[in-house]
């Protein structure tokens, strides 16, 4: 237990000074909540699930979901967010790894768990405890480059420390109003964008989905958004021009390119603000709104976060803007481990306590990092998504029709990346497969093409080739 008493986490919504401004302090399409309903909804699952060692969360773009992680976060019971869209497959792990003890949300058919509903009309005015800083607020599944998703422990002084680092870095306040429409089960939808918004009492506007014409009409402050949310809003100009009256556009969850920075510049006025993070580090990283925005770099390290960059060795590599190293991080925002697996953890780890990113970085001499790509092929982010090639493989080779898979991420306009799928069996239907992964782990883990072959590149010790795969698909093109 900490010697003082803690913050609140979600300082701001829970200031009984403030009482409700007259804004919503949250809307996710049409539905509103004050700052008042807001607690006492949350309260009311709190007082359903208070006790509980975890609980988990249907995590659909909802008011209901909003809800639900404000009651875990008062209540003080990790929360494990699940993918709505999650097959049995995917979803029964998360249950199972993370141990849930409490299904928060609809009833599910595939789900055995105590199901506690929802209800943002049901009312508590019970109090809570701030809990200590040092236990955990969630529990995030990520993908690795094989195997299944792990749980990413993430405790709330972790959280409180990455909130702070950016509102610092952003001029971040309760007069921002922040848009986005991201799902809310991952560090960018979901920590950044509710617990931050709760943290600084910035009213949310969650669109739902991420469509250029629903960011146009939010008029906000402060804009979320992966690239392909930027790059489809762009498309569409006349949506690109309504965020000019903004104060912040912010991408991040994958590398913006160049030509997109500018086009960003050139219809709304804002250069946009870049950040980097993943979800065993929080947000690390970000240009600041009173600083460069350097197209294709993505800032320096937030307060409480140092960064650097080492060699194959580990050894040190200079921080003169040129030498292409790994980037490693350490500081108040990382994550507590792998849930149940600290094999995984303590490989994730240097002796001395930094985290190995598995990114490829530069840094300048001004501290500015540009991300330049990743250590691993394994590893494809797709729409800003991060999905491990071995996890898509496992699920191939669940087809009765699938003797051998291999899945690569290629370079796609929209996407960043987009999954492609080689493929030695007997199934020839091109929509079959995908529609299998998309049923077993999630929508956008399936590959968007498949190409059926006879053999793979295997080398002598019969490890795929993937280099060749990606070689060959681009040659293609
Ligand atoms: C198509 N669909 C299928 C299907 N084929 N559904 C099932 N099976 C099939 N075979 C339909 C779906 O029903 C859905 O329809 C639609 O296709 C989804 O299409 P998509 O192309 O997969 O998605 P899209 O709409 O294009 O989504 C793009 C996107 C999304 C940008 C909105 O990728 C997204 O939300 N990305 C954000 C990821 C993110 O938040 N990452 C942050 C991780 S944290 P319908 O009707 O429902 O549309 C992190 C740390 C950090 O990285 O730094 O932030
Ligand atoms: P996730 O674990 O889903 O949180 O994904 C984290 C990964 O996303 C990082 O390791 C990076 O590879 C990538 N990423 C996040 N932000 C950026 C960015 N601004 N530029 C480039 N890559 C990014």
């Amino acid at each position: 237990m900490s010697a003082l008493a803690p913050l609140p986490l979600l300082t701001a919504l829970q200031d009984t000074g403030r009482g409700d401004d007259g804004r919503d302090a949250v809307r996710v399409g049409n539905r509103t909540l004050t700052r008042t309903e807001l607690i006492d909804a949350a309260t009311a699952v709190a007082d359903r699930i208070a006790g509980a060692s975890s609980a988990a969360i249907d995590a659909t773009a909802s008011i209901e979901t909003v809800i639900a992680v404000t009651g875990c976060l008062i209540a003080g019971v990790p929360a494990v967010p699940v993918p709505p869209d999650s097959g049995p497959a995917e979803r029964g792990h998360i249950l199972k790894d993370s141990a849930a003890q409490i299904w928060l949300g609809s009833a599910r058919e595939d789900v055995a768990l105590p199901t506690v509903p929802v209800d943002a009309q049901a009312r508590s005015s019970a109090t809570y405890h701030e809990p200590d800083p040092a236990t955990t607020a969630m529990i995030m599944y990520t993908s690795g480059t094989t195997g299944a998703p792990k749980g990413v422990v993430l405790s709330r002084s972790a959280i409180a420390a990455g909130l702070d680092g950016l509102a610092e870095a952003w001029q971040w306040t309760s007069k921002d109003t922040l848009v986005h429409g991201l799902p809310l089960f991952h560090v960018h939808g979901l920590i950044l964008g509710a617990v931050g918004a709760l943290r600084q009492g910035s009213p949310l506007v969650h669109t739902v989905r991420p469509t250029p014409d629903a960011y146009a009409a939010a008029s906000g402050s402060l804009y979320f958004g992966v690239p392909t949310v930027w790059s489809r809003i762009c498309a569409n100009p006349a949506a690109a021009r309504a965020l000019a009256s903004a104060r912040l556009l912010v991408s991040g969850s994958a590398p913006l390119p160049v030509p997109l920075f500018e086009r960003i510049v050139e219809l709304t006025g804002h250069a946009p603000i870049e950040r980097y993070g993943m979800s065993e580090t929080l947000i690390t990283v970000s240009t600041r709104s009173d600083g460069e925005r350097r197209p294709g770099w993505v800032g320096g390290a937030i307060a409480g976060v140092r960064t650097r960059l080492v060699d194959q060795a580990g050894e040190p590599i200079p921080h003169d803007g040129e030498t292409v190293g790994r980037l490693e991080v350490t500081g108040d925002t990382l994550f507590d481990g792998y849930l149940g697996n600290p094999a995984k953890t303590a490989e994730s780890m240097t002796e001395d306590g930094w985290f190995k990113t598995g990114d490829i970085a530069v840094i300048d001499e001004h501290g500015f990092h540009r991300i330049v790509g990743r250590e691993s092929v394994d590893m494809i982010k797709s729409g800003g998504y991060r999905i491990g090639a071995g996890e898509v493989e496992q699920a191939l080779l669940n087809h009765p029709d699938v003797r051998e898979a291999a899945v690569i991420g290629v370079p796609d306009d929209d996407l960043g990346q987009r999954i492609v799928a080689y493929v030695v069996g007997d199934c020839h239907d091109n929509g079959a497969l995908p529609d299998f992964v998309a049923n077993t782990l999630s929508i956008h883990k399936r590959p968007r093409e498949i190409r059926f072959v006879d053999t793979l590149p295997r080398n002598a010790m019969g490890k795929v080739q993937k280099k060749i795969l990606i070689d060959e698909h681009s040659a293609q093109r």
